[in-house]
């Protein structure tokens, strides 16, 4: 399926619009969410042009898979610095209601966070 790279996390990745970056390297960003639902809330892109986790997982590369996951568990110890224990959300997809079209994952920590499975 085609990539919008006029989606808003295509236009942060080429500095078109400002964010406040918690981790970068080569293949991933990790930059606070606009809207926190919780003290803590980061999203963690890969640079790469995937839409979602189909692409993903079928088309990066070992090296950006790698990096995105070891990307993630860095976040996740910043979150935990704060406070034990975080929560991973990918929504994927129109079903999920998957706002922007490039893969992220909600990385949401900071406070007991409530049951979460619908
Ligand atoms: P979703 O999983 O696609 O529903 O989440 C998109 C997230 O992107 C959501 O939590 C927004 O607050 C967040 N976001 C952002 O951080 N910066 C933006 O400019 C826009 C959305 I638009």
């Amino acid at each position: 399926m085609s990539y919008d790279d006029q989606n808003i996390f295509a236009k942060i990745l080429r500095g078109e619009i400002p964010n406040k970056t918690v981790y970068e390297d080569d293949h991933v960003l990790a930059f606070e969410d606009i809207q926190p639902q919780a003290p803590v809330h980061v999203l963690v892109i890969p640079k790469g042009p995937y839409k979602s986790m189909n692409e993903f997982s079928a088309e990066a590369s070992d090296a950006e898979i790698v990096a995105w996951v070891r990307a993630i568990g860095k976040v996740a110890e910043i979150v935990e610095a704060k406070e034990p224990g975080y929560r991973l959300i990918v929504n994927n997809g129109e079903d999920a209601i998957q706002e922007v079209p490039h893969l992220h994952i909600h990385v949401l920590g900071g406070r007991r966070l409530g049951r979460m499975l619908q």
